[in-house]
């Protein structure tokens, strides 16, 4: 703000007052829940795209199904899926561009690879192989499990690409439950200071683990709350691939030009928070039933065959080639050499401090007492 306007004071039509009234955001979208469409409205992609779109989202919906089974198979230690938010993730990675980092917090796999990131990559994460954040790093990505505690990070990401003149933006993937965190506001308010190009991405996928939206905030909305940080926000139905597509492009443009903005893409996490979470234990199958009816894909199916678009798309051969990628990738991944448990502390310095050379070797001589104790160590719970 260039001016003192905000200290004037003025009488004003609510006389000082705001409430949650006041904040209707709605919800933007393009495909209506029964497929049908104002043509007018659908981004002006072309023909390649729109069937790209698809295929991303099956790529993502076959990833995620296959991690479950490998993790079942005891061969990863635990995945977040993302099914269901399909549409929410590729039509959100889809609108970044080349130079853009994405910093995450894990149930985006199908952005993280359309920035370029090998699948093989991921499957290690997974695996807790510590490299695989190096590589990720490459790529300008990272995964943060400490919920919410990478959007930090992200403003002064973006801060520097300003600094720098780039022309590329910092997009942040976040949670409803990490958008409760003191990170979160400080990051996105000052973003807002800085007027750096962040584009904050949180999806609401309506629970953080077993806490629902309604526990989470008093809010009736997380978009709303970009007035209270003095930037702009949009509220998009995140089973709405064009939709999405659509908002974060618009997003992107606007922090490019110094406009941070902050998305909630409105969604539902259709499978267990991770593998080691029982869903059945907090929520009515019914309600999963009624999010399936909204399902991305299906919808998205009916716009391309309204567009004539359906008949070039085998499904069938799609989903082949995506899981011929997906053995690739696995095979690739059991190639990767092991490593020791140094990892876990040579990962972040390069000189290991003195209270880690002394817990290291703590460690190694609890690990020759008690051998079994690498059972644990593969068996463990985490997420
Ligand atoms: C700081 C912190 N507190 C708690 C946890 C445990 N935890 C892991 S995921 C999660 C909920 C995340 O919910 P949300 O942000 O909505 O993302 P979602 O998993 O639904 O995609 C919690 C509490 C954590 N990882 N980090
Ligand atoms: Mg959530």
């Amino acid at each position: 703000m260039d001016d003192d306007s905000r200290f004037e004071v003025s009488a004003g039509a609510k006389r000082g007052r705001v409430s949650q009234g006041d904040i209707d955001v709605g919800l933007f979208q393009i495909l209506a829940p029964d497929g049908s469409y104002d043509a007018r409205a659908v981004p002006n992609l072309d023909h390649d795209a729109f069937q790209e779109l698809y295929r991303w989202m099956l790529l993502e919906r076959t990833f995620d199904e296959r991690m479950v089974k490998l993790q079942r198979r005891g061969q990863i230690g635990t995945f977040g899926s993302g099914r269901g938010q399909e549409a929410s993730i590729i039509g959100s990675g889809y609108a970044l561009a080349d130079g853009d980092w994405l910093l995450g917090m894990g149930r985006e796999a199908g952005a993280m690879f359309l920035q370029g990131l090998p699948m093989r990559d991921l499957i290690l994460f997974w695996r807790g192989v510590e490299d695989a954040n190096r590589e990720m790093a490459k790529h300008d990505q990272m995964i943060a499990i400490s919920i919410g505690s990478h959007l930090p990070l992200v403003t002064g990401a973006a801060w520097g690409m300003k600094l720098a003149d780039a022309d590329s933006v910092v997009a942040a993937y976040f949670g409803d439950g990490a958008s409760s965190t003191g990170a979160v506001h400080e990051a996105v308010n000052f973003a807002g200071v800085l007027d750096a190009p962040a584009v904050f991405f949180c999806q609401n996928n309506q629970y953080a683990i077993s806490t629902p939206f309604e526990k989470q905030t008093n809010a009736c909305s997380i978009a709303q709350r970009a007035v209270g940080y003095g930037i702009d926000g949009i509220r998009v139905d995140g089973n709405d691939v064009l939709a999405v597509y659509e908002a974060v492009s618009e997003a992107r443009k606007a922090a490019c030009a110094g406009n941070p903005t902050l998305v909630e893409s409105v969604t539902y996490r259709r499978d267990a928070h991770t593998t080691s979470d029982d869903p059945g234990r907090y929520r009515d199958e019914s309600e999963v039933k009624q999010w399936q009816e909204r399902d991305p894909l299906v919808r998205y199916e009916s716009f391309l065959r309204s567009e004539g678009l359906w008949n070039d798309i085998d499904r069938e051969a799609l989903v082949e080639g995506i899981n011929e990628e997906f053995d690739d990738a696995l095979a690739a991944a059991d190639e990767y050499e092991e490593r020791s448990v140094d990892e876990i502390f040579e990962y972040l310095y390069d000189d290991l401090p003195p209270y880690l050379q002394r817990q290291l070797v703590e460690f190694k001589v609890f690990l020759e007492e008690r051998p079994d104790a690498y059972d644990h160590i593969q068996q463990r719970v985490k997420g």
